[in-house]
């Protein structure tokens, strides 16, 4: 028995700084209309898919930066990826910068979605890891601001059904660490999809930039694997306004085999048939959690947030 979904990484080059929603948004129909052609069911676009990635300027003034969110997801600029959806029979997950009034307070959030194949949207996720600093720190060749421009995601890592199995998501800096996964597979995601913007270029530890690409892939094959779960990730890639971004949006199978790779900086879009009964390799035999996992032993994760080394 097999529950086959045709899954599209479509994968975006550089986003101007000047360049429009509109235009990234034809762009990623195109992407679609693509994947339509090639079979697939379901498309994954990268995190803060529809402008530059606007973190990497300090604003002192909060308001300053509010251009670059939504306060309503469908808009007139985001409507006709969900026309292109209902026309399609295409679902996609899409991230954004997300901002929500509620009474006199303003939040703002790194958040991505998952439309279905009918245009309607059935699972949101506020990004939970949010990377980088708060304050300006001019010595970086470019910041990293998410801390100042968003709050902790108030969602939690959530499992919702749909395309014939249960989905998970999350967002860039998400990837790195193993409680994502974990969280997700308790829920018994299968699919777990997942947009990136990551600077080829980490100014707090330059000694490392040449490893970018090897620890995308590690933690993902990783995560892949010990939690029996296909991952697809999506990069916005490519020189993005004097910034390089990486680029190797790929497809993990949950073996922890990369299964499709893009091998371009640019709009890309990569496939791949992910049988969904696949996780049970994992799932039912070398990662049986209801088995093998010993929470008991685990309870130091979730009972504090830094290491207690020995007295
Ligand atoms: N967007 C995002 O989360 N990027 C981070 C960059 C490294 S931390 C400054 C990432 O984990 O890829």
């Amino acid at each position: 028995m097999s529950r086959i979904l045709n899954i599209g990484a479509a994968q975006l080059g550089p986003i101007a700084k000047s360049e429009s929603r509109a235009s990234a948004v034809a762009r990623m129909v195109g992407l679609m209309t693509e994947a339509k052609a090639r079979g697939c069911d379901l498309v994954v676009f990268p995190e803060l898919a529809l402008t530059t990635f606007f973190p990497r300027w300090y604003e002192e003034d909060l308001g300053a930066v509010d251009g670059w969110y939504e306060s309503e997801m469908p808009n007139a600029d985001t409507e006709p990826l969900f026309d292109a959806a209902k026309r399609l029979k295409i679902g996609f997950y899409l991230g954004y910068a997300e901002l929500v009034k509620d009474g006199g307070e303003v939040h703002r959030f790194n958040t991505c979605i998952l439309v279905d194949a009918t245009g309607a949207i059935i699972g949101k996720y506020r990004k939970i890891h949010l990377p980088g600093h708060r304050n300006d720190e001019p010595w970086r060749a470019f910041q990293h601001l998410e801390k100042r421009y968003f709050e902790t995601g108030n969602l939690g890592f959530g499992a919702f059904r749909g395309f014939g199995g249960i989905m998970g998501m999350a967002l860039c800096n998400d990837r790195r660490w193993p409680e994502t996964y974990r969280v997700l597979a308790l829920q018994g995601v299968e699919v777990m999809m997942l947009g990136y913007n990551t600077p080829m270029h980490y100014p707090p530890v330059p000694q490392h930039d040449h490893l970018q690409g090897f620890h995308n892939h590690l933690c993902m094959q990783a995560g892949a694997y010990q939690n029996g779960m296909w991952v697809v990730a999506v990069a916005k890639a490519g020189m993005e306004e004097n910034c390089e971004l990486l680029g190797q949006s790929c497809i993990v199978a949950p073996t922890g085999e990369i299964v499709a790779m893009a091998s371009s900086q640019g709009d890309e879009l990569v496939t791949y048939a992910c049988d969904l009964d696949r996780t049970k390799e994992i799932k039912e035999h070398i990662f049986n959690f209801a088995l093998h996992r010993e929470p008991e032993a685990y309870r130091l994760i979730t009972a504090t947030k830094g290491p207690i080394p020995p007295a």
